[in-house]
């Protein structure tokens, strides 16, 4: 058993500076985990390096006094760099076994939005997988077509390793997402871009933790 099956999935929060309305991701994290946040992503595609350092630092900082892991996405100089508990890559991205001749026994994520994608992710050295998208977004114009609850069971059937569903996940269908096996939901718009963002991830954490305490 990895470090990975550990970890509390249940909440994963993935930050997104576009959507955090004028809101630091200091700000947004330390309120999502007010609100129960389990895990926390930083995920920044605009930012230059240097900003991505400072802010990820940032990040680093305030998780680790929380006791909350800390993945970086995409940019495996900046997990190293801040000492990021792990790293999440998609299928376009730095090479899964290639990531993790890099990052060592630092937690390593997978992209899958398909049953093969999964299967060569638990090949290739991945930790756990990110399925997605479960529904419908705007949140990540190039993503993949929806996959549906039935593409998350089809995945959960043929793996083991922790999994967290993504992509339009709300207080609406978080429940039905754990009841089709996933982990934890990973959300970036139901709780960023919240008005109240620790009561966002506070609801969130709440319908996901009854869910899999009858799952179980
Ligand atoms: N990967 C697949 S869907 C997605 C990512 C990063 C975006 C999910 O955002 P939201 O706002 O939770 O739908
Ligand atoms: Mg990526």
């Amino acid at each position: 058993m990895s470090l990975a099956h550990i970890i509390d999935w249940r909440l994963y929060v993935v930050t997104d500076a576009g959507l955090s309305r004028g809101r630091s991701h200091r700000a947004v994290i330390e309120a999502a985990i007010v609100g129960g946040a389990t895990v926390v992503q930083y995920r920044e595609k605009h930012a230059s390096t240097r900003q991505m350092i400072v802010e990820a630092q940032e990040l680093r900082d305030l998780t680790r006094r929380a006791g909350v892991p800390l993945i970086v996405n995409d940019r495996v100089d900046v997990a190293l760099a801040v000492d990021a508990d792990g790293v999440h890559v998609g299928q376009d991205d730095m090479p899964v076994a290639l990531a993790r001749r890099l990052i060592g026994n630092k937690l390593l994520g997978v992209s899958a939005h398909s049953l093969s994608e999964a299967l060569q992710a638990v090949r290739d050295g991945a930790d756990y997988l990110g399925v997605g998208p479960i529904f419908a977004t705007t949140t990540k114009p190039d993503a993949a077509s929806p996959i549906g609850l039935d593409g998350l069971r089809a995945i959960r059937q043929h793996v083991s390793i922790p999994i967290v569903a993504i992509g339009g996940i709300n207080q609406a269908n978080a429940a039905d997402v754990m009841r089709a096996g996933a982990d934890g939901i990973a959300v970036v718009s139901a709780v960023v871009a919240a008005d109240d963002v620790t009561a966002a991830a506070r609801q969130l954490r709440a319908l996901v933790s009854v869910a899999q305490e009858k799952a179980l």
